[in-house]
């Protein structure tokens, strides 16, 4: 009979074989005709499942909301120095996104992880505090260069309002906000960031909608897919300042002198 050559590879979330390309099973005419929107998408191909609209609408809120912070931040300057030595949109963006890590905006996944765990062991926000101290860790998800109590940021709020209307339960984030309170009354700056707040509202997602096993969204945080939210909306941003900065027409740019403090050691003996 016919011998079937075993597989170099197994994938599970796409088919394009057929007349009619598949996300996880669903033909692309049905993602359109259901007007699953980008969220929906995302939740065929990241989750292999359809979630629930208010879930999909999470999806495109955060998307929507990282998409870009200003030319200010680690990489939208990367993109822009980079975009101004001549180089590609690709290699601009790819520049942009190395930057993105524990301190700016891959503080996600970790988020989660130390929250999740904090609360799961019943530590009280205090405790959970003083042990991350203890262990000489920054808590992921707290803590902002230029937002504070006094400036709040208003996309937390926005996450904040939304979860709170649409989630069936909002746990883990009413944990964070509780942790903030202890943090932001020693310093002013250490509020429930936008990786935070997003962080925790997905772990609230995957624990409570229902859509998923307790081993099945503890298997996605794990394998990344929050750092992955991140990185896929500040993209948008990140395209944007290259092609900026193309339009503008500006030119290889150089660090000024009298904004770098020179320190290095004279010459032996002088
Ligand atoms: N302290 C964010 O630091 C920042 C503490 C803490 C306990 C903490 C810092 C941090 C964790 C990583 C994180 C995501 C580096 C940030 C983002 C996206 C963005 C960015 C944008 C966008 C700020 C001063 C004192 C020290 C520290 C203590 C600081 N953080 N203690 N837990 N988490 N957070 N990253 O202000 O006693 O004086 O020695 O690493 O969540 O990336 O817009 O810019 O959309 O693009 O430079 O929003 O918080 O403060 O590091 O000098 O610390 O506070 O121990 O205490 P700063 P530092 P002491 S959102």
């Amino acid at each position: 009979g016919l011998i079937r050559k075993p597989a170099a590879f197994i994938s599970t979330i796409s088919d394009d074989r057929g007349q009619e390309l598949l996300y996880a099973g669903m033909p692309i005419s049905k993602v359109f005709e259901e007007d699953i929107g980008i969220g929906g998408v995302i939740s065929l191909l990241w989750f292999r499942r359809r979630l629930p609209s208010y879930a999909t609408k999470f999806l495109e809120m955060v998307l929507m909301l990282t998409a870009d912070h200003g030319p200010a931040v680690s990489g939208a300057l990367n993109t822009i120095v980079t975009t101004r030595a001549g180089k590609d949109l690709i290699s601009s963006l790819v520049s942009g996104l190395l930057t993105i890590g524990t301190r700016f905006g891959g503080a996600l996944d970790g988020a989660a992880t130390e929250f999740s765990n904090a609360f799961d062991k019943g530590l009280s926000p205090r405790a959970f505090v003083d042990t991350m101290r203890k262990q000489n860790k920054l808590i992921p998800g707290i803590g902002h260069k230029v937002k504070s109590r006094n400036n709040p940021d208003l996309r937390v709020e926005l996450v904040k309002q939304y979860v709170k209307a649409n989630f069936p339960s909002t746990k883990l984030l009413d944990y964070a906000l509780a942790v903030e309170a202890v943090t932001s009354s020693k310093k002013d700056n250490l509020i429930l960031n936008v990786d935070g707040a997003i962080a925790v509202c997905v772990v609230d997602l995957l624990r409570s909608s229902g859509a998923f096993t307790p081993e099945e969204g503890e298997e996605y945080l794990k394998l990344g897919v929050l750092n992955g939210m991140f990185v896929l909306g500040r993209s948008i941003g990140f395209i944007g300042h290259h092609l900026d900065q193309k339009r503008l027409k500006t030119g290889l740019y150089r660090h000024p002198w009298d904004d770098i403090s020179y320190e290095a050691p004279g010459l032996a003996g002088q």
